[in-house]
């Protein structure tokens, strides 16, 4: 029997003959084609990926007829083939407006140029931007994409254990006599409005708002879009809802860095925002490209490319390297061709030759994109990679399961040694301008073996790890248990196996870095990487300290015990993530905490809120004791993943109906990563019995917990 190694070298030998040949038959250079290397360097790392956009147009509601036809399986391949995972959904302005146009439309009352006029036509609900009059706000067009693009897609991420990120674009493209970007109150009251109903209607709520597609289109300053963002997102953070920010999104890349420039200056901006966003319209160069990266480097936000009818690779390796893109846009969906052509402006196109039966058609550039969408998901950091021959433009990256990609960029067939990456076995795939999806032989490569393939002519080759290289490890609030959020500074856990070879408990202030011989690393989105304060090690949980500075958005976490086997798992830090410990550390039930009493002579005494039951054999509540009114009773509860909180405004606490006064929300500054919410228990409350508190920190709910007051 051929061993795999035997068949790859022969594999390359036929390979390299039949090129030879090639190059024969072309009277080019018949000389052996010269060996590229490529040199991978995980300790050198950059952006952490977010997503691969598509614009949520798929004929839906220009071709009712045969949309349905070619919907379940373009779908499929735009989740599971391209690996698409983040859609932009866009919402007009003229949403606000007493008719429903789009349903007149659809009924048959008013014609498509009608319709077509209603898109940017602003009439407002009311004129009080505080009172949202839902009346006057029409979403039957927004819905019926929800429901025929945006479900069906997020569905099918979610069965393949992914979640599609959804990017709420607002589109205004024609003046109208009441605009929004004139009072960032109103465009806040839009957004709310439109967050309730999706909220309500659907039970999600988008992750993120694109303020404006194409300012510069738009007629929509820096400045605007600046103050529409704080408005915006004070407004939703009260309501519950933490959505990410995206702007400016010009056409022209130079408009893109001026409004940019011109919307940080806004007090609060870096509250919001969290993504610079362009398209490529114009200004499209290597310095704007990369000035983009730094900026959003610079202010530690994400950068991404969101659309360019014809975008190709070469665009997209400009705007992963130079720009430190994290996602990623070419355009739309699908079209049918009945309408259009393979422009770059849709990722499929729908052959409708024969409505009855129309087929589905990669885009020519689409095949080329494919190579980097599908096999570098959400999460992926992306590390150096170098090649010494300028015909070969390759990137990598390690994904959230450690395992390793790289993407070379050939501007010529050629054949090439990866060195730098770990043991394991890699498939390669290549697309060219004559072939698609073409496999080439398996990879498997010991530690510091080069791992050799080639690609027959210009296209795109993407190696990739078939095997998950570390073990995963899951991160909570060490105060709350909540794992969809974390606060830089705050006390976490991770949980995993062989995390370490003792439990060993920190003993000095400051902790350290390392415990009984295990470290733990967090890596921001941006590349950042900080060491952490441990509490704890044991072998299957950790008690450490998100490192300061830490940059909200998606990170990733590494743990090496002192064997040197590594863990990893990703967290979502966000600047406030509040957790109330409990008295039992399950996260629920009664808080750790004291009570406060302040007596009318000012005398100060502690009590304790909970004691331990021998012949219960658990922790069972004190009564909270309100007999006197002349005394003031404080709660004054230990948490963690508060004290970046906004200000005082933004804490609110109660218990049933009754507000708590809030006293205040800050750093407990005994220990690292200790906060306390201090709260006046109210003389009406007495005789309340077993009484849950709710709070609400930066309209974040803190784990539920309850008291006893007598
Ligand atoms: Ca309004
Ligand atoms: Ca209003």
């Amino acid at each position: 029997m051929r061993s795999p190694i035997n068949k790859q070298i022969l594999s390359a030998v036929l390979l390299i003959a039949l090129i030879s040949v090639i190059s024969l038959a072309c009277a080019s250079s018949a000389s052996v084609m010269q060996q590229t290397t490529i040199t991978i360097n995980p300790n050198i790392t950059y952006q952490m990926m977010n997503g691969w956009e598509a614009t949520d147009q798929a004929g839906q509601l220009e071709f009712p007829a045969i949309f349905p036809k070619y919907k379940d399986q373009l779908f499929d391949q735009t989740i599971n083939d391209l690996g698409i995972n983040r859609v932009r959904l866009e919402i007009f302005s003229g949403a606000e407006n007493p008719v429903d146009h789009f349903s007149q439309y659809t009924n048959g009352q008013i014609s498509r140029q009608q319709w077509k006029d209603s898109w940017y036509q602003i009439i407002n609900d009311n004129i009080d931007p505080k009172v949202l009059n839902p009346a006057g706000f029409q979403f039957s067009q927004m819905d019926a994409t929800i429901e025929t693009v945006v479900n069906p897609l997020r569905s099918l991420a979610f069965n393949r254990g992914e979640k599609l990120y959804i990017n709420l674009n607002y589109v205004d493209f024609r003046p109208s006599a009441f605009e929004h970007k004139d009072s960032p109150e109103e465009y806040g009251e839009f957004m709310l409005a439109t967050f309730e109903h999706i909220k309500s209607k659907y039970g999600w709520s988008p992750d993120a708002i694109e303020v404006v597609l194409e300012n510069d289109n738009a007629d929509w300053s820096g400045t605007q879009i600046g103050n529409a963002i704080v408005a915006a997102g004070n407004r939703l953070r009260v309501a519950g809802f933490n959505p990410q920010f995206i702007g400016p999104s010009s056409t022209n890349m130079n408009n893109a860095i001026s409004s940019f420039d011109e919307m940080i200056q806004i007090p609060g901006i870096f509250d919001y925002l969290s993504e610079f966003s362009y398209h490529r319209y114009g200004g499209a160069n290597g310095a704007n490209t990369e000035a983009i990266g730094s900026r959003a480097l610079q202010n530690g936000i994400t950068a991404a490319h969101l659309e360019l009818i014809g975008a190709t690779f070469d665009d997209l390796y400009q705007d992963l390297t130079l720009g430190r893109n994290s996602a990623w846009a070419q355009y739309t969906i699908a079209w049918p061709l009945s309408d259009g052509t393979d422009d770059g402006g849709k990722y499929y196109l729908i052959n409708d030759g024969n409505p009855d039966n129309p087929q589905i058609v990669l885009g020519q550039r689409t095949r080329y994109l494919r190579q980097y969408f599908k096999y570098v998901r959400r999460g992926a950091m992306r590390i150096e990679a170098t090649a010494d021959n300028n015909n070969y433009k390759p990137v990598a990256f390690v994904n959230a399961d450690c395992s390793q990609v790289v993407v070379i960029k050939a501007d010529t067939g050629g054949s090439f040694s990866i060195q730098g990456l770990p043991a394991g076995t890699y498939g390669i795939k290549y697309s060219t301008e004559s072939q698609i999806d073409i496999n080439a032989p398996d990879a498997t490569i010991s530690a510091g073996q080069l791992l050799n393939t080639s690609i027959p002519g210009f296209g795109v080759i993407t190696i990739y790890g078939k095997n998950a290289l570390c073990a995963q490890s899951a991160s909570v609030s060490a105060a709350s248990y909540r794992i969809d959020e974390i606060a830089a500074g705050s006390i976490t856990a991770t949980f995993g196996t062989n995390l370490a070879s003792a439990t060993v408990i920190a003993d000095s202030t400051p902790l350290p870095t390392s415990l009984a011989g295990t470290t733990l690393t967090i890596i921001d989105h941006l590349g950042v990487s900080r060491l952490s304060p441990l509490f704890f090690v044991s072998p299957n949980q950790v008690n450490f300290v998100v490192p300061d500075g830490t940059a909200p958005g998606q990170a990733v976490l590494r743990l090496t015990n002192a064997a040197g086997e590594t863990s990893y798992g990703l967290l979502q830090i966000a600047k406030v993530a509040p957790g109330i410990f409990t008295a039992d550390s399950s996260g629920n039930g009664l808080p750790a905490g004291v009570i406060l009493r302040i007596k009318a002579n000012n005398e100060q005494t502690y009590e304790p809120l909970v004691r331990f039951d021998q012949a219960l054999n658990k922790i069972v509540a004190v009564p909270v004791d309100l007999s006197n009114p002349q005394d003031q009773v404080i709660l004054v509860l230990y948490g963690t993943g508060i004290n970046r909180r906004m200000d005082l405004t933004t804490v609110s606490a109660r218990i049933g109906d009754v507000t708590l006064p809030v006293i205040h929300a800050q750093v407990q500054g005994d220990f690292v990563g200790l906060d306390q919410v201090a709260l006046q228990i109210p003389q009406q409350l007495a005789g309340s019995g077993d009484a849950g508190i709710s709070i609400l920190i930066d309209g974040k709910p803190c784990n539920a917990v309850s008291i006893n007051i007598q």
